[in-house]
């Protein structure tokens, strides 16, 4: 039997709310590694380093903390897409308006350069490519990475986007 490998799965992580328990963003963010970490038919393969900045749009949100993991295997994106709603509603997340703030919000940014404008997961993630907090941390996972539809690299991406993340 043949088992076909599914590489690079990119997986944006980001928090700007405290959980139930007084679990911060940075404590939030570090436990949804660990859940990733045990997902079945997929390996972790690296971790970006945290950033911080301000929430997008401009609001009074607090601040958020983001990252990005890369992992292989061999799963479907509605499966993969189920599995990470679970973890988020672990970390209390209650789905409510959009861009509301949250404890944890994992995204399917990339899966093997797979393009599938329905149905969700939509890929590649719609404004990653918009999004200086989901780039950086790309760029630290896999250098190389180039967006599936665009063909672009993330620097080339990051250029002309107003950078307000920092090193967390
Ligand atoms: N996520 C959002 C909306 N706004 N802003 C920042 N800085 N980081 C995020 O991860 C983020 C956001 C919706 O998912
Ligand atoms: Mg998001
Ligand atoms: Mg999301």
């Amino acid at each position: 039997m043949t088992q076909s490998t599914t590489f690079p799965v990119i997986i944006a992580i980001g928090s700007n709310l405290t959980d139930a328990w007084g679990h911060g963003p940075r404590a939030l963010c570090r436990a949804a590694i660990e859940a990733l970490r045990g997902l079945h038919g997929l390996r972790l393969v690296a971790v970006s380093r945290w950033y911080r900045s301000p929430a997008w749009p401009p609001s009074d949100q607090p601040d958020y903390i983001n990252g990005a993991v890369l992992m292989d295997g061999s799963v479907a994106p509605a499966w993969l897409l189920g599995q990470l709603h679970i973890i988020e509603a672990q970390a209390g997340r209650r789905r409510s308006i959009v861009n509301a703030a949250r404890p944890l919000d994992l995204d399917i940014i990339d899966m093997a350069g797979l393009i599938r404008p329905s149905p969700d997961p939509v890929l590649p993630h719609p404004r990653a490519h918009l999004r200086s907090f989901v780039l950086r941390p790309i760029a630290d996972i896999l250098p190389t990475w180039r967006h599936p539809s665009l063909g672009t690299s993330t620097a080339d991406l990051l250029a002309p986007l107003a950078d307000d993340t920092t090193l967390a």
